[in-house]
């Protein structure tokens, strides 16, 4: 008998503690057919796989499960631990979150020059939130219309925005409108916006080629789409399970130069579906790029006035 538990308990011991695997609900804050969140379930697929009896992530749905100006909300509160989101989407928790999109040094900079962990510190602070991963990077916004412009004027336009464009497109008298990704299409059919901000890519994900004319050139900013987790789950995570979910999240974030291959594509691609470009010469180009940055420092620094100046030394080159 004796002998019995003696070997039991050596059994236990060596295949370490009781199996605990701990599953995690994930929600994308974009429409689930768009190709942000076919390469996160392809990812939630790969750490479903890797991770049993360690981890497993759920993946909930996306805007209709929660809206997409909810979700950070849904993270913050623990509604949800993982949200796939862009800062914009989420100001309503941190207006610090759309300062994001001035980043000119790379995820893969931000991890080695401390942005990493400065956006931690915010993020933790001010909205429980631990940022896993930036899986969008290398991406300039652009503006696109249905009206021909011949120079950066948007006088009796209207534009859907989200508060990536916002200060931008006004500074141009922009009418603005703030809409979900997933409610863009109508507003294009129904033509109740001219014209809207959106990156580069993923813009046939939701057939708005159908519905779009011209593109500007040049683009601004960078995209940031992030995964961002409830802080108190995270933290109660298993040390296991917690390296095993930092170690994947970086693994999917390391896949970011994807996108400059992508970019181009994407770009023939509308060319070929018959969006036109509009371009502006040297000098009106280069002032309305410096321009968009401009406003968006200055705004993040009102928003911010705290974290703006710390995050600009991270994220401006
Ligand atoms: O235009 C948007 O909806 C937006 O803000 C955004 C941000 C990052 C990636 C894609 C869209």
């Amino acid at each position: 008998m004796k002998r019995t538990l003696c070997f039991a308990a050596a059994a236990l011991f060596a295949a370490g503690a009781p199996a605990q695997e701990t599953t995690l609900r994930l929600v994308s804050a974009f429409p689930e057919n768009q190709f942000y969140v076919k390469r996160t379930v392809e990812w939630i697929e790969k750490v479903n796989k890797e991770g049993k009896g360690t981890l497993q992530i759920n993946f909930i749905g996306g805007p209709k499960a929660i809206p997409t100006f909810e979700v950070g909300k849904a993270v913050q509160s623990g509604v949800v631990d993982i949200g796939l989101s862009t800062g914009a989407f989420y100001t309503n928790v941190m207006p610090e979150a759309d300062i994001l999109k001035l980043a000119e040094t790379s995820a893969a900079e931000q991890r080695k020059n401390g942005g990493y962990e400065l956006i931690n510190k915010i993020w933790a602070e001010k909205a429980n939130m631990r940022y896993l991963a930036k899986v969008v990077d290398f991406t300039p916004f652009h503006l696109y219309l249905n009206r021909k412009i011949d120079k950066p004027d948007l006088t009796g336009l209207k534009i859907r925005i989200t508060p990536v464009y916002r200060e931008f497109f006004q500074s141009m008298n922009a009418q603005v409108m703030t809409t979900a990704p997933g409610e863009v299409y109508t507003a294009l059919e129904r033509g109740v916006i001219d014209g809207y901000g959106w990156p580069i890519h993923a813009l046939f994900d939701l057939n708005w080629q159908e519905k779009t004319k011209y593109r500007v050139d040049p683009g601004f900013y960078n995209a940031e789409v992030g995964l961002i987790m409830n802080l108190d789950k995270y933290k109660a995570l298993p040390a296991k399970a917690r390296q095993f979910l930092d170690r994947e999240a970086l693994a999917y974030e390391k896949q970011n130069d994807f996108w400059k291959k992508y970019n181009q594509e994407e770009a023939q691609r509308q060319a070929k579906a018959g969006i036109q470009t509009i371009s502006f010469d040297a000098a009106t180009s280069k002032a309305y790029v410096e321009k968009a940055n401009e406003i968006g420092w200055q705004n993040a620094t009102k928003a911010s006035p705290q974290w703006a100046p710390q995050l600009k030394k991270v994220l401006a080159r």
